[in-house]
C-alpha cells in the first residue's frame, strides 16, 4: 500500500522542528523567516526524493511538480506569529504524501504545493493572491509588515530558489486537506468535515493620530489621546454593528501599536487593525461604511484625525459541487456516517484557487476547538483518517 501514514506523520512531525516555538508543539514560522526558508528547502528536498520536481515561483510558492498536466494538493507551510503545528502543515505534507504515493505507485500524477504567506504577514493570503492574478506582484512588492519590512524585501531573501509563476492550466484542480481550527466537528463528534463554502474577509489598518504629551500635566480636557479614541471607536462599534451583522459574523482588532507606549504619557499615535468576515458581500460592504463612519465620527469627538488605510479582501468562495460530491464519497466509504458538510470560517488558499480551477477543502477536527495558539492539536488516528479520505477523493478526482 503505496499511502504511508506513519512516514506523513514522521515527516509533519520533522517540519515541526523549522520553528519549533518550545511551548506545547506550537511553530514560529511566519512567512519568509528563516525559519519558514530554511523548512521550504527541507520540503523541496523531500519533494526530489520522491520523484517530484520541486519548483519556487517568485513569491516563494514552492510546488512539487507530477507528469505535464495533474491533480495540485497542499495548503500552506508559513505560521502565525505565535502558530500550532498543524495549520497549513497538516495538507502540506498530506499533499506531499498524497503525491508520493501516486507517483510511487504508477498513477496519474498528482503535484503537491505550499503556498508562501497564506497567514497575511503582508497581504490576506498573499502567496495565492498573486499567483491566482487578484493582486499585481508590483502593487504587492509594496506591501508592508508591522515592523515595516516590505514584502519585496523579505522575498528577496528567496531570489536565488525562484523561477517562474506556472500557468494555471498545468493543473486539473485543486485540493485542500486542513484542521478546521473551530469547535464544531468536536461538539457533533462528526470527524470530518466537506467544506462548502469559505467566508469573505476584510482588512484594513486605521490610525488615530493626537497629540503626545505630559501624563501629569496635561489637563484631561486639552487632551488629544490616540488611546481614549481607539476604546472609544471600539466600543461604538460594537454597539452600532449589532444592526448589520448576524450571528455568524466575525470582527477583530488583533494589532495595536502605541506610541510611545510608555505609562507618563499622553499616547499621540495609534495604528490597528481591523479585519471583518461573513459569508455575503454586501454585508461585508456595509460593515465596511459603518466601520469608516464611526472612525471619522470618534476621531472628531476626541479631537484627533483618523486615517484608513486600503481594505484588502478575499469574496466568500464557493467550493465545486464535484470535488464536494468525491471527498463526501471518499468519506462515506472510509468514516460512513461520521462526516458533515460545513462551512469554513477561517480562510484557506483554497477560496483563491477556487478563482482559477476547480477547488475542495477536507477539515478533520482541532481538539477544544483551538487554532492560532501554540496548544493547537488534533488527535493522531482523525490525522490519518483524514489523510485517507483526500488520498482516495485525490485519486478519484485524478484518475
Ligand atoms: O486567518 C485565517 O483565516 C487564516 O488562518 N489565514
Ligand atoms: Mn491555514
Ligand atoms: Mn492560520
Amino acid at each position: 500500500m503505496p499511502l504511508d501514514p506513519q512516514r506523513f506523520l514522521d515527516d509533519l512531525h520533522k517540519l515541526r522542528s523549522f520553528g519549533a516555538s518550545g511551548v506545547g508543539k506550537g511553530v514560529m514560522r511566519q512567512a519568509y523567516s528563516d525559519a519558514d526558508i530554511a523548512a521550504r528547502r527541507w520540503l523541496a528536498g523531500r519533494m526530489e526524493e520522491a520523484g517530484l520536481e520541486p519548483h519556487f515561483d517568485p513569491l516563494g510558492n514552492l510546488f512539487g511538480l507530477a507528469g505535464e498536466r495533474s491533480m495540485l494538493v497542499g495548503s500552506h507551510s508559513d505560521s502565525q506569529p505565535e502558530g500550532g503545528w498543524l495549520d497549513g502543515a497538516l495538507g502540506v505534507v498530506a499533499g506531499l504524501e498524497v503525491a508520493r504515493a501516486a507517483r510511487e505507485a504508477g498513477r496519474p500524477p498528482i503535484s503537491c504545493v505550499s503556498f508562501q504567506d497564506e497567514e497575511g504577514r503582508f497581504g490576506v493570503l498573499t502567496g495565492s493572491d498573486v499567483w491566482t492574478g487578484k493582486l499585481v506582484l508590483e502593487e504587492a512588492d509594496g506591501l508592508t509588515d508591522t515592523a515595516g519590512n516590505t514584502l519585496a524585501e523579505m522575498r528577496g531573501k528567496m531570489a536565488g530558489l525562484a523561477g517562474n509563476f506556472l500557468p494555471h492550466n498545468r493543473f486539473s484542480g485543486f485540493l485542500e486537506m486542513h484542521i478546521e481550527q473551530g469547535p464544531y466537528l468536536e461538539e457533533t463528534g462528526l470527524g470530518l468535515g466537506v467544506v462548502t463554502d469559505i467566508v469573505g474577509i476584510r482588512d484594513m489598518r486605521i490610525s488615530f493620530e493626537g497629540r503626545q504629551n505630559h501624563a501629569g500635566t496635561t489637563p484631561m480636557h486639552l487632551r488629544r489621546d490616540a488611546f481614549q479614541a481607539l476604546s472609544s471607536f471600539n466600543t461604538a462599534l460594537n454597539s452600532r454593528i449589532a444592526e448589520v451583522v448576524n450571528p455568524a459574523t466575525v470582527w477583530t482588532i488583533g494589532h495595536v501599536a502605541l506610541h510611545p507606549n510608555a505609562s507618563s504619557v499622553v499616547p499621540g499615535r495609534v495604528e490597528f487593525s481591523m479585519q471583518w468576515r461573513d459569508a455575503d458581500a454586501d454585508r461585508l460592504a456595509r460593515m465596511e461604511t459603518l466601520i469608516r463612519k464611526t472612525a471619522q465620527e470618534i476621531a472628531a469627538d476626541h479631537n484627533v484625525t483618523a486615517e484608513l488605510g486600503t481594505v484588502m479582501g478575499i469574496e466568500p468562495a464557493a467550493m465545486d459541487a464535484r470535488f464536494q460530491a468525491e471527498l463526501a464519497a471518499a468519506a462515506e466509504a472510509l468514516a460512513p456516517g461520521k462526516w458533515q458538510k460545513m462551512p469554513s470560517g477561517a480562510l484557506h488558499d483554497a477560496a483563491n484557487l477556487a478563482t482559477v480551477m476547480p477547488a475542495g477543502m477536507l477539515f478533520v477536527p482541532s481538539i477544544g476547538g483551538i487554532s492560532h495558539a501554540f496548544d493547537e492539536d488534533t488527535y493522531e488516528a482523525d490525522l490519518v483518517l483524514g489523510l485517507q479520505v483526500l488520498d482516495s477523493a485525490a485519486r478519484a478526482l485524478a484518475g
